[in-house]
């Protein structure tokens, strides 16, 4: 585990509700991310609370995960998690160079959304452990990061499978909200 994570989990987290945002396409690692990260801790899951997002609490961070790439429809819907947010990780499948472009057009528009102006941005280049992946900096030149302006951002490599990178990216995470 991380060692600012471990440290401020508690101080930080005990305060009001921290929400957290976790997107990415279909298979990019966010289920096993989030899981890892909760070390297998007891949590509260909502299957369906809305169209196709899943939400999981653990003490009084409230993570909502959802698929970006799909249906056009689906996006209103979102608009309606993005209030409060602090937090919004991306999960990039770094074996997937096919389909980063669509994970940047998503993020972009995201991102220009001004309920998450206030909001940092995690990347994380999964799948490090897959031959052959995209490095963390050809995942982020993929997807413009140095684009985004006004914006506290990180990209961290990652491997869900091994556990690699979760908690370094976690870190920078809880930094961000602390001092905000
Ligand atoms: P999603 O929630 O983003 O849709 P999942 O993605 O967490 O369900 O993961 C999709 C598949 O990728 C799973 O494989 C999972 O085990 C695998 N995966 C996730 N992270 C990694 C990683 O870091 N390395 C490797 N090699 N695989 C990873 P299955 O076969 O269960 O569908």
């Amino acid at each position: 585990m991380g060692l600012v994570f471990s440290s401020l989990w508690n101080r930080l987290f005990s305060k009001a509700e921290v929400k957290i945002i976790i997107v990415g396409l279909d298979n990019a690692g966010k289920t096993t991310i989030l899981y890892k990260l909760l070390m297998n801790q007891v949590v509260t899951t909502t299957p369906t609370i809305g169209s196709n997002v899943e939400e999981v609490e653990y003490k009084n961070i409230k993570f909502m995960m959802w698929d970006i790439g799909g249906q056009e429809s689906l996006r209103a819907s979102w608009k309606t998690y993005y209030v409060d947010t602090k937090a919004v990780i991306l999960v990039i499948d770094s074996t997937d160079a096919n389909r980063l472009h669509i994970a940047k057009q998503e993020l972009h528009a995201m991102m220009e959304n001004e309920q998450l102006r206030e909001a940092s941005l995690l990347v994380f280049a999964n799948k490090q452990d897959v031959k052959g992946a995209l490095t963390a900096a050809q995942v982020s030149d993929a997807l413009a990061l140095t684009s985004l302006k006004d914006r506290q951002w990180h990209i961290q490599a990652c491997s869900a499978l091994s556990g690699d990178g979760l908690f370094q990216g976690l870190d920078w995470v809880v930094l961000q909200i602390s001092g905000s």
